[in-house]
């Protein structure tokens, strides 16, 4: 489990690293024992000073909330019930997250890498780590060029951030190697919505859903990842509505849902392939849509042929019946919605798997009106605006491109710089580590950011860490990342700054400060931009606060698919957010989209940038693209040696790469430890039982966990939880495959042997839950 020390190059004059895997479970690895958030004197019955109107930092949905601030402490959460979206609901994560705040591993200076310390850091002055940050850059681009030294970025971060750290790596350091976490995340959803619809974003407010007939659920485990999307689908389901679900696991939702598809892990186009089929024979297509705004569907229609129920059940594992059922529903609905997530994206063929989705959604015609839409569910707090605003490797402001010359021109003289210094698309966040492990990229700057969790094949990503010459991470805790880090600089929690976030339906709301940074904690930007002032190369990066950055921004955006330039962040607080595209002015012939932007995109006679009026999709045409979408397999498939497929995925208590949540008390007592789901039947056939010790070994990797005997589970799938760190990390089994499209990583699919295994060392200390 130690990255493997790499002596050939670079990586010999690093000094030793302190033990990433010991892993206490709740994370107490930094320093001497400390306390839980539950153990702090901060609870939900202290009367507040003042309540604070803001959103959840966890995911994509961005309830509501106001914050309890007691003496420049969060002390608890009060619902905020006007809020549209979540009128007051909340999941467990939001109702504790006020417990980060005030949390005695907060980091409160900045750290150097000492090995001889206890913990492996010692204390910096702020100033020092800042200093020391800026001198490694300036040595290594000047050694190794410009592109040596890299950036990975986050979504969690305000819109603000985004913007700015784009800036940072295009005109302050002038890398072309900045990528951020929504790779692996949103971008196949992403890369698929831009190829059929020439724009990247919820097509429908969420409010459509309960209008709608029949619901399609595919691979989006609603009710522990999106709660309150659940509470849309129960309404719409009060009504009248079907809801078809498409998982390997019985997910919450499935469980209360009319139909379901238990698809083998990988197998999404094939089935959506087959749906497709059958409403082509059926004749349930609406073929004025098809003709009227789409192109392309002819050749779908050719590809889809052989994909008869019989096929389709062969290739997917579902019954023949259930696809028929799924395939009538869908194709005689009048209204209907459909929704993925991960379940779908996270393969090396996850566009494929989105644009199979779409194609029976454009083949229904049921979108852009009320009561009929379609949908990804974002993942982070800022899933959406976090993938906008150029903090990816392709890209600039306004959902802009990189490589293309106009947008290099616009958004260059906004910065009142020349195009020819903007840098060329650079890679993708996993491409980042295989450039560092081969020496090409020299110097790192991570922040809001934990790759050594969150990537697969977590052991190679620790060796890539472990040669750079230079590593800072920027995070408010010590993470599993931050670990390997020369320096290590204190940043904000969201509750200490203000700005934007763009939630799950394209709405973007506003962000309130309610308490200062402890100690020597900075809001990140003011870190970001004291490296460009030690670097002496400050130049448009002397903001004083997020809204100046937003100010600009709405002028980098102007024009862009992504609009933002009417946007103001009084009215977003008068609207409950403004959807974009929002234009700061009404081009001649399109309509007025009033006070909340465009809350539904793609109605028939709105307007666009890209279409200017010939129809409502975001090409030249105004039409949307079928996209044929030949099923191809997992690039691991199961053998004799590895024989059970492996998938990884969520739980409701905990969060991403876990460094907020597992420090949590209450929600670590609600999941202490990962387990391996397995299905009875696969159990019986292995001698595992209920709580026993299981191995669950890949070609890259093995962890031993307790199993989890579920009836839940397809047989032949096993699923692991990868919030945790160290010994118990879910990807020390997955697979770097990567979509080639998207490059978005296999999360979803590899091939592993599954054994009843003794207790690990140490266990006791790692998995009894503690007090
Ligand atoms: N509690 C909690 N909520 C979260 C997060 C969190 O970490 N914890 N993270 C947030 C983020 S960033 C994200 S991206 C979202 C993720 O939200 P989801 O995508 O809903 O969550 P996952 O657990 O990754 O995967 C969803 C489902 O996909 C299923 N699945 C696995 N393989 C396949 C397959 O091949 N086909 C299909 N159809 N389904 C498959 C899994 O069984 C799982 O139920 O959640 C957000 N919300
Ligand atoms: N096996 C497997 N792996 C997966 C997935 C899966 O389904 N299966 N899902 C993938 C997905 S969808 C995602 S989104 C990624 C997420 O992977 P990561 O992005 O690596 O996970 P996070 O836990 O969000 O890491 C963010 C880090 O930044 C810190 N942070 C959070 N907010 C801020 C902030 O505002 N400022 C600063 N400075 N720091 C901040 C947190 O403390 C944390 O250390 O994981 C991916 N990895
Ligand atoms: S659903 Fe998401 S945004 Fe809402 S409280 Fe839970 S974690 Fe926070
Ligand atoms: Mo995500």
């Amino acid at each position: 489990m130690n990255g493997s020390k790499d002596t050939s190059g670079s990586a010999a004059a690093r000094p030793a690293l302190p033990t990433p895997e010991l892993d206490l479970g709740v994370i107490r690895e930094f320093g001497p024992h400390r306390a839980y958030a539950s153990d702090l004197r901060v609870d939900s019955g202290v009367e507040p000073d003042k309540l604070v109107k803001t959103h959840c930092c966890f995911c994509g949905q961005q309830c509501g909330m106001q914050l309890k601030v007691k003496d420049n402490t969060i002390v608890g959460i009060e619902p905020w019930y006007e809020f549209p979206f979540n009128r007051g609901m909340l999941c467990p994560k939001g109702v504790k997250r006020y417990l980060q705040q005030a949390h005695p591993d907060r980091l409160l200076s900045a750290y150097e890498k000492d090995p001889a310390a206890p913990s492996g850091f010692r204390r910096l002055a702020y100033e020092d780590g800042i200093r020391r940050v800026a001198d490694a850059i300036e040595r290594i681009q000047r050694e190794h060029g410009r592109d040596a030294f890299a950036l990975l970025s986050g979504a969690s971060l305000t819109t603000e951030k985004t913007y700015l750290m784009g800036k940072f790596a295009h005109m302050c350091l002038r890398t072309a190697n900045i990528d951020y976490n929504g790779r692996l995340c949103m971008v196949s959803a992403a890369a698929g919505n831009k190829k059929a619809f020439g724009v990247d974003r919820a097509a429908n407010p969420w409010s459509d859903i309960l209008g709608s007939e029949v619901i399609v659920v595919a691979g989006a485990n609603v009710a522990e990842c999106a709660p309150i999307t659940t509470d849309y689908l129960w309404q719409a389901r009060e009504h009248g509505a079907k809801i078809i679900v498409v998982d390997p696991r019985i997910t919450p939702i499935a469980r209360t849902c009319d139909l379901f598809l238990p698809v083998k892990p990988g197998r999404d186009a094939a089935l959506f392939n087959g749906i497709l089929q059958l409403m082509i024979e059926n004749d349930w297509l609406d073929h004025d849509f098809i003709r009227q705004h789409t192109v392309g569907f002819d050749a779908v229609a050719e590809l889809v042929r052989e994909w008869t129920p019989r096929r389709t059940a062969e290739v997917t594992g579902i019954a023949e019946k259930t696809i028929r059922q799924a395939a009538e529903w869908w194709g005689t609905a009048k209204t209907s919605f459909l929704l993925h997530a991960r379940g779908i994206e996270h393969h090396s063929h996850g566009v494929q798997n989105v644009l199979s989705t779409i194609n029976i959604v454009l083949a229904s015609g049921r979108i852009g009106r009320p009561g009929s839409g379609y949908a990804t569910i974002t993942g982070q707090a800022n899933g959406q605006g976090g993938r906008e605003h150029g903090q990816k490797c392709d890209q600039l402001p306004g959902g802009r491109d990189l490589g293309n010359p106009e947008h290099r021109a616009y958004v260059a003289s906004v910065w009142g710089m020349s195009p020819d210094d903007l840098p060329r698309p650079g890679v993708d966040a996993y491409e980042i580590m295989r450039k560092a492990h081969a020496g090409e990229i020299r110097g790192l700057l991570s922040i809001c950011f934990n790759p050594v969790v969150s990537l697969p094949d977590n052991n190679f990503v620790r060796a890539a860490l472990e040669k750079l010459d230079f590593f800072v991470a920027i995070d408010f805790f010590m993470s599993e990342t931050a670990r390997y880090a020369d320096i290590v600089l204190p940043g904000s929690l969201q509750e200490e700054d203000e700005g934007t976030v763009t939630q799950v339906e394209g709405r973007i709301v506003r962000i309130h400060k309610a308490v200062d940074c402890p100690g020597e904690a900075r809001q990140d930007w003011r870190i970001i931009q004291d490296i460009a002032k030690a670097l002496g190369r400050e130049r448009g990066l002397t903001f004083e606060s997020p809204r100046e950055m937003f100010d600009e921004l709405r002028i980098a955006s102007k024009g862009g698919v992504c609009d933002y330039s009417g946007v103001t962040y009084e009215r977003i607080e008068e609207n409950f957010g403004v959807f974009w595209p929002c234009r700061s002015e009404t081009p001649e012939g399109a309509p007025d989209p009033g006070p909340q932007g465009t809350v539904r995109l793609f109605e028939p006679g709105s307007w666009n940038p890209v279409a200017k009026g010939s129809g409502p999709f975001y090409f030249p045409d105004g039409k949307a693209r079928f996209n044929p979408t030949p099923y191809v397999g997992p690039a691991e498939d199961v053998d004799d040696a590895y024989p059970v497929i492996l998938t990884t995925g969520r739980v409701v208590s905990q969060f991403l790469s876990g460094n907020q949540t597992r420090r949590i008390g209450p929600l670590v007592d609600h999941c202490p430890e990962p387990r391996v789901e397995i299905h009875p039947r696969l159990a019986g056939q292995l001698g595992i039982a209920e709580g026993d010790w299981t191995q669950v070994e890949s070609r890259r990797g093995s962890v031993t966990l307790r199993a989890s005997v579920v009836k839940t589970i397809r047989p032949d799938t096993v699923f692991v939880p990868y919030h945790w760190g160290g010994r118990k990390s879910a990807n020390q089994l997955t697979i770097s495959a990567q979509d080639p499209i998207s490059k978005i990583p296999e999360y979803k699919v590899c091939a592993v042997r599954v054994s009843k295994a003794d207790a690990p060392p140490n266990h006791a200390m790692i998995l009894e839950p503690q007090q």
